[in-house]
């Protein structure tokens, strides 16, 4: 049969699960803040155009109101100084927006710290039990942080000290960008940096490595504990925004059962 036929037949029969990995974008739905004097983000918003009224008598349609970084959203390079000559997100092409994901999980360490920090020698010890990295694919950073996903102040978790949500060292975030063979990298959290990495060396170490290199980010992914470590194929659906740094983002996997 040919492929995309038993793609198809495996849908129907439920060996081929689909998972949305996308978080509902609404007026809740959580925004990054920068401190001053930094510019921020609004949030998402719907502005009523007509409802089956005199403004349209048979339909139903809104205005939306976003940010480009808002909710489940896809960074492209040209989202950070670094990656300023890189591709923006209309230029990314559609053939990396299907790839293979693995699943990383330290929820159990970011529940005991939230300033937990990913780094090289954790994704050592995974490839020693699950293999290497998926070359030209993803790596999903699973810590749990998506049950708080609901609340903007549990999920930026900010203190006087600022926001504490995990993320990645500087070392790891150089390593994912220039050593691994990854297509991008990917969070449950605001953003693709751990809330402390404004201090890092670096600042923002993630961002800066990353999509110097031409890779890209996901943030805000839900339901990640439903995919294994390996085997999973991630669908990414950013909007073609002309010259746009990034792009609120349907993010969905396929995962199979055997
Ligand atoms: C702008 C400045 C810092 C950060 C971010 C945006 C994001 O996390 C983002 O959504 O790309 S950390
Ligand atoms: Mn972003």
């Amino acid at each position: 049969m040919p492929i995309l036929d038993e793609l198809i037949a495996a849908l129907r029969l439920a060996t081929i699960e689909v998972v949305d990995l996308t978080a509902p974008l609404q007026a809740e739905t959580p925004v990054i803040q920068l401190p001053p004097p930094f510019g921020n983000t609004i949030p998402f918003s719907l502005q009523e155009i007509s409802r089956y009224d005199d403004r349209g008598p048979a339909w139903y349609w809104n205005n939306i109101t976003t940010g480009e970084h808002t909710g489940t959203h896809f960074d492209a390079p040209v989202h950070w100084v670094t990656g300023r000559d890189g591709e923006d997100i209309a230029q990314v092409p559609v053939d990396r927006l299907i790839a293979p994901a693995v699943v990383l999980d330290f929820s159990s360490e970011a529940a005991a710290d939230p300033d937990f920090l990913l780094e090289v020698e954790h994704i050592r010890q995974w490839e020693s039990e699950h293999g290497s990295l998926p070359d030209g694919g993803w790596l999903l950073y699973r810590t749990g942080w998506d049950v708080r996903s609901d609340s903007q102040q549990a999920f930026l978790n900010a203190s006087e000290t600022g926001p504490h949500t995990p993320g990645v060292s500087v070392e790891c975030a150089r390593w994912l960008a220039t050593q691994s063979p990854l297509l991008g990298f990917g969070v449950e959290t605001v953003g693709t940096d751990a809330g402390t990495a404004h201090s890092f060396d670096p600042p923002f170490p993630c961002h800066a490595a990353l999509l110097g290199a031409g890779k890209y980010g996901l943030t805000q992914l839900q339901n990640l504990a439903r995919l294994p470590a390996t085997g999973a194929v991630l669908i990414a659906g950013p909007l073609p925004i002309t010259g746009g740094s990034g792009s609120p983002c349907r993010a969905i996997a396929l995962v199979e059962h055997t």
